[in-house]
């Protein structure tokens, strides 16, 4: 998916983005193709959503109502601000990393403004409005959650410049897009690079192939991810407060510690991990 490319051959138009890299929604236009192909990727999401996402994002959703076209942000900021605090505010595509983590840290919500093409229905490389409305935004209503990305977007901006971004990437990349939950429902998804992608939703609730292991700060930080197909590692967490709670210490001497150690390979166990099983070889309660 994305993460390494800030530099070349971004998709949108940059043209008319402000300072803080935001654009005005009204000035991008979409057409009835673009309103059909949103309602095709969002039927076929959302008839997963009640088996594999977790309650906070089918919860979230279904404040958006967003099911009949590309949205309009701001009637969404409407219901969203009063909720958690959030705000969406568009963007042209990808923006640099200290932008990006200057907008998180004020509740700020970048939003891609274009729609992928129909033959990029199942799978594209930057993210787009699919992705970033219908993968984020539910989350954001869940205000552990969104304080967990606020947290997550003061720390990463004040950690930046000591070159810390590659350990900062590996831990939104784990949480905030590819995170697993085991909480009443049993192993769920709320990371949005699942939940906006037909394919990778099932494989990593019920797949034998990937490991997933429970949660710990260090090694998340530590392991390198994929961006050309699904994950091979997922860390799963115990609930949405507890996730919220370890953004609260001041992460500089781990992350200077971290810097130090090589990358930890997503395609193997180390000692001291603890799996969770997929939810196929869970024993019925
Ligand atoms: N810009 N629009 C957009 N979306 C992102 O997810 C994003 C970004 N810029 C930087 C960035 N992500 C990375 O720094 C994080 O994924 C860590
Ligand atoms: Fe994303």
């Amino acid at each position: 998916m994305y993460g390494a490319h800030t530099d070349n051959e971004l998709r949108g138009d940059y043209t008319k983005a402000k300072a803080d890299f935001t654009v005005e929604q009204r000035d991008h236009v979409y057409g009835e193709a673009d309103h059909a192909l949103w309602r095709r990727l969002y039927a076929r999401q959302a008839q997963l959503l009640q088996t594999y996402a977790c309650r906070e994002f089918r919860d979230g959703l279904a404040r958006m109502a967003a099911a009949d076209g590309v949205p309009d942000l701001d009637a969404v900021n409407a219901r969203l601000v009063p909720a958690s605090g959030w705000r969406l505010v568009a963007v042209p595509g990808f923006i640099p990393d200290e932008q990006f983590f200057r907008h998180l840290a004020a509740r700020r919500f970048p939003v891609t403004v274009w729609l992928r093409r129909p033959e990029e229905f199942d799978y594209l490389v930057e993210p787009d409005i699919f992705h970033d409305f219908f993968g984020h935004v539910p989350m954001l209503f869940d205000r552990r959650f969104g304080d967990y990305v606020q947290r997550y977007g003061e720390q990463a901006l004040r950690l930046l410049p000591h070159g810390a971004l590659p350990l900062l990437a590996r831990l939104y990349w784990y949480t905030v897009e590819f995170g697993l939950i085991d909480g009443d429902e049993g192993l769920r998804v709320y990371g949005a690079g699942i939940l906006s992608s037909g394919g990778e939703t099932p494989y990593a609730v019920d797949s034998d192939e990937p490991r997933r292991l429970r949660f710990e700060l260090s090694r998340c930080l530590r392991t390198a991810y994929r961006i050309d197909s699904y994950q091979k590692t997922y860390f799963v967490i115990r609930s949405l407060a507890a996730l919220a709670d370890v953004m609260t210490r001041d992460l500089s001497a781990l992350v200077e510690t971290l810097q130090a150690q090589p990358a930890l390979s997503p395609d193997r166990l180390y000692d001291g991990d603890e799996p969770v099983p997929p939810r196929g070889r869970r024993l019925a309660a």
